[in-house]
């Protein structure tokens, strides 16, 4: 909220600034937004008690601003300064490298009032001929606008993740780092990612961040300081995201990883606590007075304050701070002994029944259920029920031959378009588990993708629900679902929903995992594994869960085999 609000503000400066305005009054604008970031007090507790304006440096007419937003969400000068100009012009705010001064020059100048004219401006080389512009400013701003048309903003967290481990293993190439950590929303587990953030204990910042900028794949170099590099780097061709790093000294390094890997909204309500105690919290440590009090460690500064150590995924201020939250119950990667929805061969699967059972022996699995695709999922070589049958007696074969397994004979059948599933009830029967999961009509309205998976929920023999959303991270939306009803049916009837790792799915995600488990439903992680590779991908599902505050006894495919077996028992009633 706070930071849509700071945000706000910062539009009025950046519109007022393009306008003609003097800078004195952009700058005041400036100056709530960042007060507003840094503010440590509730803001809609400060509005109820009345008491906006005795913020400090925040006047009558930016409190009645405040209020308004607040209260209908715009605020009027705003939507008003987006009137007055040309409405694709702070558009070209976000055009990295261009600020709002050179924005009013070719506005004023040029007559540019959007990306077209803009572009039409660099083309014909009117941009290069202005006062105090060149061509090496006109190629940035053109670079500028191919980043921003190639990166639709946020990068899905399994593409960022790789990009900034590459960048960690190549900073330890510069020689000794006494820490490196990864902060941000990447830390925090994320779905998607605005930029990746690193952070270094060194003290050599500078060559650190030389060697940095130098990366071979780096696309362009924001920053390169002491303290701060900055570049962008590609992402699979077809998109490029900024990478931060800030260098720090090592006694501030556990103050500056609590500070940059947010959020925003934890770190205001941390410095509240702070501050109760007459305490100040910065980047740079926990201060009293002039002493610091914590900064090396991070856990030293919640120690400090009073609270437990808060795990990153849990950093969003949503309820994070309650003592009596068991946060070291949360699931780990070490709790599970087995994943139950993999695919193999027999349907659109990359590895054997066999493969698969000694890739999960070598991760140091009790168990596995292969879970193919049903008939009516063509596209995926989903099987008949004639294959089925013998499928189920390969995999019967397979669990006798192989030892140190167990291997459950399952199935992921397809909720067809009528809400019927697609293998008549003796298949079903027959299979150890059964993950039911929509694949098409997603959007049909009758009967509702409610009404199927309920009805999937209510069959006796469906254990999980897969992937229930069907969401596809920037790719599809989420099916229209009532949660709280779907959450209930499996209440009722003990089915489990499916956390499904995959990066593009995490699905159920944060949310609905937290709603799900508050209401006492079991959850299945699992990773949908499509070749031996595939297993190894639990840890975001991990991520997701632990975002949805899921402990591990929340979770069925942390149950050993014996009380996994009961539990199956009980489920398919
Ligand atoms: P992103 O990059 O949009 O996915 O999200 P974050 O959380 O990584 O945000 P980013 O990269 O802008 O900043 C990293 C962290 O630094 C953020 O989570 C909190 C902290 N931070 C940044 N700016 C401020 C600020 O003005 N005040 C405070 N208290 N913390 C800040
Ligand atoms: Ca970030
Ligand atoms: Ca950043
Ligand atoms: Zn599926």
């Amino acid at each position: 909220m706070v930071k849509e609000l700071a945000g706000a503000f910062e539009r009025i400066a950046d519109l007022l600034e393009i306008s003609g305005s003097d800078a004195f009054r952009s700058n005041s604008y400036r100056r709530v937004s960042r007060i507003l970031k840094n503010l440590t007090d509730d803001i809609v507790a400060l509005k109820e008690a009345n008491v906006i304006a005795e913020i400090p440096g925040i006047g009558k007419s930016t409190a009645a601003k405040i209020e308004e937003y607040l209260e209908t969400g715009k605020i009027k000068m705003l939507e008003d300064l987006k009137k007055k100009l040309p409405s694709g012009l702070p558009d070209l705010l976000r055009i990295p490298g261009l600020g709002p001064k050179k924005i009013a020059l070719f506005y004023r100048e040029l007559d540019v009032t959007g990306m077209d004219d803009l572009e039409a401006a660099i083309e014909s080389g009117a941009l290069a001929k202005l006062d105090g512009m060149g061509a090496k400013s006109v190629q940035k701003i053109a670079e500028g606008i191919s980043f921003l048309k190639t990166s639709s903003g946020r990068t899905p967290f399994g593409l960022a993740l790789p990009v900034a481990e590459e960048l960690a293993a190549y900073l330890r190439e510069f020689g000794p780092i006494d820490q490196l950590e990864i902060a941000g929303s990447l830390r925090r587990g994320c779905e998607t990612i605005g930029d990746i953030d690193l952070l270094c204990a060194h003290d050599d910042g500078e060559a650190l961040i030389k060697h940095f900028v130098a990366h071979p794949s780096v696309k362009r170099v924001l920053a390169s300081g002491s303290t701060k590099g900055s570049i962008t780097i590609p992402v699979r061709g077809e998109r490029e995201i900024q990478v931060d790093l800030r260098v720090v000294p090592a006694e501030s390094f556990g103050a500056a990883l609590q500070y940059f890997t947010g959020s925003l909204d934890h770190n205001v309500h941390l410095r509240g606590l702070a501050q109760k105690k007459g305490l100040k919290l910065n980047e740079w440590g926990l201060f009293s007075g002039e002493e610091a009090v914590a900064g090396a460690e991070e856990a030293g500064i919640y120690e400090q304050l009073g609270v437990a150590y808060i795990p990153p995924e849990l950093r969003e201020d949503r309820g994070e701070f309650d003592p009596d939250l068991k946060i070291n119950e949360l699931i780990e990667i070490g709790d599970f002994r087995g994943d139950l929805h993999m695919h193999t061969t027999a349907s659109d699967g990359k590895n054997s029944i066999e493969e698969m059972a000694h890739a999960a022996i070598a991760m140091g699995y009790e168990y596995i259920a292969i879970s193919d695709h049903s008939q009516s999922s063509a596209i995926a070589n989903g099987l008949s029920v004639e294959r089925m049958w013998e499928h189920i007696e390969a995999i019967r074969q397979a669990d006798k031959a192989i030892d140190g397994i167990k291997i459950f004979a399952a199935c992921e059948c397809d909720i067809l378009a009528d809400a019927t599933l697609d293998y008549p009830d003796d298949v079903l029967a027959a299979c150890d588990l059964v993950v039911a999961s929509i694949h098409f009509a997603m959007t049909r309205k009758k009967p509702s993708p409610t009404e199927r998976t309920i009805a999937a929920i209510e069959n006796p023999y469906v254990t999980i629900i897969g992937h229930p959303t069907g969401r596809l991270i920037q790719r599809r939306p989420a099916m229209d679902l009532d949660m709280s009803a779907i959450i209930e049916a499996a209440l009722k009837s003990n089915t489990a929903l499916e956390v499904n790792s995959s990066w593009q799915r995490m699905d159920l995600k944060d949310v609905h995992v937290r709603m799900a488990v508050d209401a006492g439903v079991k959850i299945a992680i699992d990773t949908d594994a499509h070749s031996t590779d595939d297993l190894l991908r639990m840890h975001y599902g991990v991520r997701t869960a632990r975002r949805g505050y899921v402990r591990k006894q929340d979770v069925v495919n942390t149950l050993p085999l014996g009380k996994l077996t009961k539990w199956l028992e009980q489920a398919r009633h």
